[in-house]
């Protein structure tokens, strides 16, 4: 069967022919909010499934945007991939067509998706141990360190995913630092935006970011690990959407959860600032030690025991996840696909504060990146001052 779009029926047929569900009434909706996919949630009887289907274009951008629908194989993927090291954090996918770009997987609605659940007040206690643990997995295990250098390429070369790492290149890394199409920038905020176009020193290390990004490829990552990515409750966390995974640098993700719980701090700045640097920490804290338990049990590495060798891979993860979270929080600020906990504030004077905070801050993360030797550095990088 060759692909094609579907209609809610033609979801409701496909799960039907797969044996999925049976003839009993069938209730089914397609509920995509994302930027890329169709999704449907249906439910027949006690079964509740989701089924996701690539589109082969950005939605969010129209047909002028073409996308290889490639992109749902990968997903599937590393959906498998992931399973086998980190399972409590993962969806379970009960059928995968290649051919017809579509994944059909747990229904998650007994959780809430992270970003909007934080919007509304909510908490998740176990949110960043659950990430700390999930990433370190991942990331250790898809690694030369857990693999050795030739099975890991071969998993690498299945992880060629052009198309979506050319988004990221152009949205995180490039459109935000000149004045290119894509933007969104509020009235207002030109002044501030200025100063990161003209900032020759931020160029300069946004493009070595980018370098990184392009050529360092240590672990398989999840590639959109923002809090829209996240399905959680108080005890339960899992991780949806690994479309972007490719073999990329291990910073990338952890940096890119820590612009994610900084953005969900800008709502209620005075209040939260402090619970999210905490979630920050713990993250960070779970991540390392995680990793570093994992390099000392399993590590093939020849080098593995040589003094000082993984807190040297571990800081040079932070530092660079630092500058990744920097380069997410001026793109989420001005670039193509915003961030509810900004575009939300309702007082015009409070977001434009936030968004010259977020552009600050993220500018600060990118320059100052490699003083950070430990986690607690991080907390010296309160830019509110320098706003005054
Ligand atoms: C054209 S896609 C825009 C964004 O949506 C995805 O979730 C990624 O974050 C991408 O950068
Ligand atoms: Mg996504």
């Amino acid at each position: 069967m060759g692909y094609q779009a579907f209609t809610v029926q033609d979801a409701i047929e496909r799960v039907r022919t797969l044996g999925l569900i049976g003839n009993e009434p069938v209730t089914a909706e397609e509920i995509g909010d994302g930027n890329l996919n169709l999704v449907f949630r249906i439910h027949a009887g006690d079964q509740h499934l989701i089924l996701k289907q690539a589109l082969p274009y950005a939605k969010v951008v129209g047909e002028s945007w073409p996308l290889s629908l490639e992109r749902a194989w990968i997903e599937q993927s590393a959906l498998k991939e992931f399973a086998k090291v980190a399972i409590p954090f993962v969806p379970r996918v009960y059928h995968a067509s290649k051919e017809e770009a579509f994944t059909v997987m747990e229904d998650l609605s007994h959780l809430t998706i992270v970003r909007a659940g934080l919007l509304e007040g909510e908490k998740y206690p176990l949110l960043a141990e659950h990430i700390g643990s999930y990433l370190a997995r991942t990331l250790f295990y898809t690694s030369d360190f857990a693999l050795g250098p030739v099975a890991k390429k071969q998993i690498a070369r299945q992880y060629y995913n052009p198309d979506l790492c050319d988004i990221t290149e152009k949205l995180i890394f490039t459109d935000p630092f000149y004045d290119a199409e894509t933007n969104a920038i509020e009235a207002g905020l030109e002044a501030e935006v200025d100063r990161v176009w003209n900032d020759a020193e931020l160029k300069r290390e946004v493009a070595k970011l980018e370098a990184l990004f392009i050529t360092k490829g240590d672990a398989l990552l999840h590639g959109d690990l923002h809090t829209g990515s996240i399905f959680a409750s108080a005890d339960e966390t899992k991780v949806i959407d690994p479309e972007f995974a490719f073999y990329g640098p291990f910073g990338f993700d952890v940096g890119q959860f820590i612009a994610h719980l900084f953005f969900a701090a800008y709502p209620k700045y005075d209040q939260l600032r402090e619970e999210r640097i905490k979630d920050i920490d713990t993250f960070w804290l779970t991540f390392a030690s995680t990793f570093k338990a994992l390099w000392e049990r399993e590590a093939v590495e020849p080098f593995r025991s040589a003094d000082g060798l993984v807190e040297d891979v571990l800081s040079t993860i932070l530092q660079d996840a630092l500058g990744f979270a920097g380069c997410e929080l001026i793109r989420r600020t001005i670039g193509l696909a915003p961030v509810a906990d900004l575009e939300q504030i309702a007082d015009p004077t409070v977001r434009l504060e936030r968004k010259r905070h977020a552009l600050r801050l993220g500018a600060a993360l990118i320059k100052r990146r490699t003083e950070c030797k430990t986690f607690t550095d991080l907390r010296n990088f309160d830019v509110t001052e320098e706003l005054s």
